[in-house]
C-alpha cells in the first residue's frame, strides 16, 4: 500500500492543560514517527512525503477568513508580545454575539475554536496544512494509478476540525479536504468511516447538509466522552443531507465484540451508499491502554478491522487521526493496513 508521510509534522509540537498546568500535548512529534517506522519495519509499502497543493483545496471545505485566521494566529500573538503557545479562553456560547469576528487575537482564538486543545505555535500553520497535503497526495496516487488503498500518515490529525473552528489537537480536517477534492474530480459519492474513539465532529459538520459525502462515525458516546456536544444518535443530517450522516455511540470499555456490531452495520450501510470511494478516518485511540480513550480493543483486532474493510471492496484511503498509546500506536495502525492487504 502507497504510504504518503507528512516530512513537516515536527514544525507542529504542543501543550495543553493537564491537572491544572501546561504539559506537552499527548498529541506529540513521536506519534507519527513511530508509526512510520513500523510501517517500514514491516515493509508495508512504498513511502514517499507530500506534495504541496493549492490553498483553494483547504477553503473547498473550510471558510476562507478561518484559513486566513490560521495562516495569522501566530504572528498576530505574537505581535501582542507573546511568545508562550497561543490558546483561546473565552468562548461564544449559547446566546452571546457569535456572529461578530474580534479584530485582535485573544479574541480570534476563541472565536475560531471549540476548545483549548489545538495550541497555535510558530511552526503550526506549515505543518498543518502539510498534513491536509499529504491526504491530498495520498487521493491523488490513489486516484491516477487506480491502486486500491493508500495510507496518508498525516500529523496533526483532523477530523475535530470544522468548517470554521479548531479543537481535539485539530486546525485543517484532512479528510474531508480530501473528500471534498475527490468530489470535485468526478466522484459522485464518497463515504467516511470514521473510527477513532472520538466522534468527528468537525467532518459531520462540514458534509452535515449533503448527500454526496456519506459520514459514518463509531465512537465513546458523548454523553461521558469528548467531544461532548456532538456525536448523538439522532444527528442524522440537514436538508438533502439527511440520512447521509450517521452515528454509532457506544458505552465505555466497549470490546472487540461490541466494537464488531457497530461496525458491520455502519459498513453495512456504506454498502447501501455504493461509494465510489471510501475514506477512513483512522484513530487508534481506541486501544485498551490509550491514556485518553476507554474502549478496550487488542491490537490483533486491528488486523479484523482491516480484513472487514477491505472486505467491501472500494478503492480505501486511510488518514490518520488519533492514537496516544505511543508504545503500540505503529503496531496497532500497521495492523489495520495488513488486515485490509490480507497479508
Ligand atoms: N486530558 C483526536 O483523537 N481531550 N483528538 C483530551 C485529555 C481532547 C482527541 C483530554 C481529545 C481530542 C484526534
Ligand atoms: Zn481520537
Amino acid at each position: 500500500m502507497l504510504i504518503v508521510f507528512n516530512a513537516q509534522h515536527h514544525l507542529h509540537h504542543g501543550s495543553e492543560l493537564k491537572d491544572g498546568a501546561i504539559a506537552p500535548s499527548f498529541e506529540k512529534p513521536e506519534r507519527a514517527d513511530l508509526i512510520l517506522n513500523e510501517l517500514k519495519k514491516r515493509q508495508c509499502g512504498e513511502i514517499i512525503a507530500q506534495q504541496r497543493f493549492d490553498r483553494h483545496f483547504y477553503v473547498a471545505a473550510h471558510s476562507e477568513r478561518y484559513v486566513s485566521f490560521l495562516e495569522n494566529a501566530w504572528q498576530e500573538w505574537e505581535l501582542a508580545g507573546n511568545q508562550c503557545d497561543a490558546l483561546p479562553l473565552v468562548w461564544p456560547v449559547r446566546d452571546l454575539a457569535i456572529n461578530h469576528e474580534p479584530e485582535y487575537i485573544d479574541g480570534k482564538l476563541g472565536f475560531y475554536s471549540m476548545d483549548a486543545g489545538a495550541p497555535i505555535t510558530a511552526g503550526t500553520c506549515q505543518a498543518v496544512k502539510a498534513s491536509a497535503d499529504c491526504a491530498l497526495t495520498a487521493l491523488h496516487h490513489l486516484i491516477s494509478s487506480h491502486q486500491s488503498s493508500a495510507f496518508a500518515l498525516c500529523r496533526p490529525p483532523g477530523h475535530h476540525a470544522a468548517k470554521e473552528y479548531m479543537g481535539g489537537y485539530c486546525y485543517l480536517n484532512n479528510v474531508a479536504i480530501a473528500a471534498q477534492a475527490a468530489i470535485e474530480q468526478g466522484k459522485k459519492r464518497v463515504a467516511i468511516l470514521d473510527v477513532d474513539f472520538h466522534h468527528g465532529n468537525g467532518t459531520q459538520n462540514i458534509f452535515y447538509d449533503r448527500n454526496d459525502v456519506y459520514f459514518v462515525s463509531i465512537h465513546g458516546n458523548p454523553k461521558q466522552c469528548y467531544p461532548y456536544f456532538s456525536g448523538f444518535e439522532h444527528e442524522k443530517g440537514v436538508g438533502q443531507g439527511i440520512g447521509y450522516n450517521r452515528n454509532y455511540p457506544l458505552v465505555e470499555g466497549t470490546k472487540w465484540e461490541g466494537y464488531k456490531t457497530a461496525l458491520l452495520s455502519a459498513l453495512d450501510q456504506i454498502d447501501q451508499f455504493q461509494p465510489e470511494l471510501l475514506l477512513i478516518s483512522l484513530g487508534v485511540d481506541t486501544f485498551k491502554s490509550d491514556p485518553i480513550s476507554h474502549f478496550k480493543l487488542e491490537s490483533d483486532d486491528y488486523f479484523t478491522m482491516g480484513e472487514m474493510i477491505a472486505n467491501l471492496n472500494i478503492p480505501t484511503l486511510f488518514v490518520m487521526e488519533g492514537g496516544y498509546m505511543v508504545e503500540e500506536i505503529g503496531i496497532n495502525v500497521a495492523n489495520v493496513l495488513q488486515g485490509f492487504e490480507g497479508v
